[in-house]
């Protein structure tokens, strides 16, 4: 049998994707060398621990660093496969201008060691024409070197664009099973990322051109923002005309070609209320529907704080407990939370009487600093409160029996305890409200 030699690998950004698809990579063999800015991210990692909270990520950093396999710096060194992973944030000018800065400044710290016969995959969700931007980058940086689409001869180095598609809380399991769509710049780079992929990845392995492949990811997740848009309108709709919308989408649902999401208090994470606007800021005037769905689901915040404020003014003796700050349901994850954004401003308007119950938070963010909002359990605020505001869909407060509720007054943003008799109190200053 011939024996195979594993290619070094280097992944760039050791953040939500970067750390986990290091540390699945090494443990399919590789030696793979994690660079980071943060020297605190760089030591715990070289610790064998981890700095963001993943199911089953500990173990699996501390047993491939134990093994030798994983080890992390703040500088880039020569390898054979680079995986850049890095954010991809819009500039705050109320344009949503893609900030592709860090892929740009990773890209130019690998070329200083690149070498003939290296691979670059660009992870990190990015508009259009981002990897051939980045292979620009490089071929300014590298003019020793032949770069794919730039020469008639063969090329050096293979550039190639993969998303990660991953949903957090399953990561380690999706980056594993979920198929993955692999943009060359060139076929031949595309073949090259391929081969890569398929040593840890089971899912299939589609390839296609780079464009292709960086829209795709950015239509998956305008796919979803647009189609919770639609739940979150349907919500708003279902409060005027005084109809449970969960009741109504349950229903629908029954229909075999209907399938809507669930409302929230409004879209959350870094990604879905991120990407959307990669899209519109690439095509301004062909993405009115892609912009819409974005101002529906951010108004779909105001909406709720709008309401809960008429409810907790309505109750001036009660104490209210906001149930959870996170993005999305058993997460600790607090970026971007329309939750917390709900949450702060309640704090603000009605300081002490705001009680806060995150079970994955040790300690209030600093924004509830000086409102005098507290942090509080479960069962404190089940005996403690009168008003139960419903913000993440956590399994702790979904398993709430209705006995331990009755006679509150809730506001359930996520649908969690469809038996919630409404109260009449509740009923009339929301018709108000409205
Ligand atoms: N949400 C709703 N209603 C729903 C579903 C979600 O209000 O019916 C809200 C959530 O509460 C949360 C936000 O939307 O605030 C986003 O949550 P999510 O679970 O839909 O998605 P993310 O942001 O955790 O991960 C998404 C995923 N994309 C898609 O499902 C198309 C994931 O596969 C991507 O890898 C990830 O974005 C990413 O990194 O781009």
């Amino acid at each position: 049998m011939r024996s195979e030699i594993l290619p070094r690998v280097s992944v760039i950004g050791l953040g939500y994707i970067g750390l986990p698809t290091a540390a699945i990579i090494a443990r399919a063999g590789m030696h793979v060398y994690g660079v980071d800015v943060s020297q605190t991210v760089v030591d715990t990692i070289n610790r064998g621990a981890i700095h963001i909270e993943e199911v089953d990520l500990d173990g699996l950093v501390q047993g491939v660093v134990q093994r030798g396999l994983l080890r992390a710096g703040t500088e880039v060194e020569p390898a054979d496969v680079f995986v850049i992973a890095v954010p991809t944030p819009f500039h705050t000018d109320g344009q949503h201008t893609p900030d592709v800065s860090y892929v740009l400044a990773a890209a130019e710290s690998v070329a200083k060691v690149l070498k003939a016969g290296d691979t670059i995959v660009l992870e990190s969700t990015s508009p259009v024409g981002t990897t051939e931007q980045m292979r620009d980058a490089i071929a300014a940086a590298r003019p020793d070197l032949a770069l794919p689409g730039l020469t008639d001869v063969t090329p050096d180095i293979a550039i190639a664009y993969c998303p990660e598609r991953v949903l957090p809380g399953r990561i380690l399991e999706e980056l594993i099973n979920n198929d993955r769509s692999i943009g060359g710049v060139t076929p031949r780079c595309a073949r090259k990322a391929l081969a890569f992929y398929k040593r840890f990845v089971r899912g299939t392995c589609i390839t296609t051109d780079a464009r292709s492949a960086e829209m795709t990811k950015l239509v998956e997740n305008a796919y979803r923002d647009v189609n919770i848009a639609f739940a979150n309108e349907l919500s708003i709709v279902a409060d005027a005309m005084g109809l449970d919308v969960w009741e109504v989408i349950r229903l629908a649902n029954r229909h075999p070609r209907v399938n809507i999401l669930s409302p929230g208090p409004g879209v959350g994470g870094h990604c879905i209320a991120v990407d959307p606007w990669f899209i519109v800021n690439g095509a301004p005037e062909q993405t009115p529907l892609i912009r819409t769905a974005r101002g529906v689901n951010d108004g779909k915040i105001h909406h709720v704080i709008a309401r809960v404020s008429a409810l907790v003014e309505a109750h001036p003796q009660a104490q209210v407990a906001c149930l959870g700050l996170a993005f999305k349901a058993n997460i600790d994850d607090f970026r971007e939370s329309p939750a917390r954004l709900v949450a702060a401003t309640l704090a603000r308007r009605f300081g002490k009487r705001i009680h806060i119950v995150e079970p994955y938070a040790a300690e209030l963010p600093r924004e509830f600093e000086g409102t005098g909002a507290t942090q509080i359990d479960i069962d404190t605020a089940l005996e403690d409160c009168g008003v139960l505001i419903v913000l993440v869909d956590h399994d702790v407060f979904k398993s709430v029996p209705l006995a331990e509720r009755a006679g509150k007054v809730v506001y359930d943003t996520r649908g969690i305890w469809p038996d919630q008799p409404k109260a009449e109190a509740e009923v009339v200053t929301l018709k108000r409200a409205g």
